[in-house]
């Protein structure tokens, strides 16, 4: 049996950083589908595309048996009065949990039975670590005025159904409304 060897990655607290890691980018145009206000986010694109979020691996493999994890800086934003957010997922493997624990900033993580029935969300914030049963998806939103970060460990052969969330959203939607973060029911649900 071929032994994989154990090693460190170091995480910024500060800036999110994982060293060594492997950096994915989401900007606005990779989810403005997701966004309510379709003319809002059409004004912002026509202007720039701002960076939404950012994930950084470390390099496990994608096998049963390991554990994935990675940071998430997500940065402080929004489109019209909704926050800044991830795609969101469910995992192909259903069965899966994982952790989210908060390293900085200020969230939101919106999790969802698959048949959207129901719904919880709970605050992100520095020292909170998340349970995300298995079968919830999950989304992170950064309800701040600072960048979001948090580090997520989950079963490295877990897989990530994009597709679900692309066709149906969440059930709530996180906004601002008068200076204060509300969680309202997604009237294209
Ligand atoms: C997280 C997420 C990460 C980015 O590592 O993948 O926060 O969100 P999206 O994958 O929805 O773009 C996780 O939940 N992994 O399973
Ligand atoms: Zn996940």
């Amino acid at each position: 049996m071929k032994l994989f060897r154990p090693f460190n990655v170091v995480v910024d607290f500060e800036t999110g950083d994982l060293t060594p890691g492997k950096k994915i980018t989401r900007y606005l145009s990779d989810i403005q589908h997701f966004f309510l206000d379709k003319e809002k986010v059409k004004a912002v694109l026509a202007k720039e595309n701002p960076l939404v979020y950012e994930v950084i691996y470390a390099e496990v493999p994608e096998e049963a048996g390991h554990l994935a994890h990675c940071t998430t800086i997500i940065y402080p934003g929004k489109v019209g009065n909704e926050f800044f957010f991830t795609k969101g997922h469910l995992h192909e493997k259903l069965e899966t949990a994982e952790i989210y624990f908060t390293l900085k900033g200020q969230g939101r993580l919106i999790m969802a039975s698959p048949d959207g029935e129901e719904c919880e969300v709970l605050e992100m914030f520095p020292g909170s670590a998340s349970y995300i049963p298995p079968c919830w998806s999950h989304r992170s939103v950064n309800v701040g005025g600072e960048p979001l970060i948090f580090y997520c460990i989950f079963f490295a052969d877990a897989g990530h159904d994009y597709a679900t969330i692309d066709k149906t959203g969440f059930p709530k939607v996180v906004l601002e409304r008068n200076g204060e973060v509300v969680v309202e029911n997604n009237p294209n649900w």
